[in-house]
């Protein structure tokens, strides 16, 4: 396995909840180190354009103003084979069919509030770091 980078978000709900070190400790045990972090309000401008891929469909106004509904968190995480290793974490979209011990299962109340966002690839994991983050903000531990 290769040594990647992803992007994760902790969402508005999760935050809400106070269950940002806890999910950060998941990274952590898993062997994911955090490379980047930020706190940050998205305006609906940047939501829009980080979920774009998402913009003809049905629920895509219902998510720009969820991730909008409150701050996020946001951190690039690092190990081998972050990608899928951050979303079998993760788990699936809907909590309701999420693995049991999974952040969604344990974390998230419905299919939009669903704690967290984590790239679904490794090209756009490196675009989704790069909407957030310049490089000088990236470090290696
Ligand atoms: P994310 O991008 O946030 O990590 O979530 P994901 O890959 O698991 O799911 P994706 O298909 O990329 O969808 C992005 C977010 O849109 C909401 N969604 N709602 N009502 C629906 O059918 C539906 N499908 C997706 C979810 O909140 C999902 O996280
Ligand atoms: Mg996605």
């Amino acid at each position: 396995m290769a040594l990647e980078r992803t992007l994760s978000i902790i969402k508005p709900d999760a935050v809400k909840k106070n269950v940002i070190g806890e999910i950060l400790s998941r990274f952590e045990k898993a062997g994911l180190k955090i490379v980047a972090a930020k706190m940050k309000q998205l305006t609906k401008e940047e939501a829009e354009g980080f979920y774009a891929v998402h913009k003809e469909r049905g629920f895509f106004n219902d998510l720009v103003a969820f991730m909008i509904s409150g701050p996020v968190m946001i951190q690039a995480l690092e190990g081998e084979g972050a990608v899928l290793k951050n979303r079998d974490l993760m788990g699936a979209t809907n909590p309701k069919e999420a693995a049991p011990g999974t952040i969604r299962a344990d974390f998230a109340d419905s299919i939009d509030a669903n704690a967290v966002h984590g790239s679904d690839s490794l090209e756009n994991a490196a675009n989704e770091i790069k909407y957030f983050f310049n490089d000088s903000d990236v470090v290696s531990h």
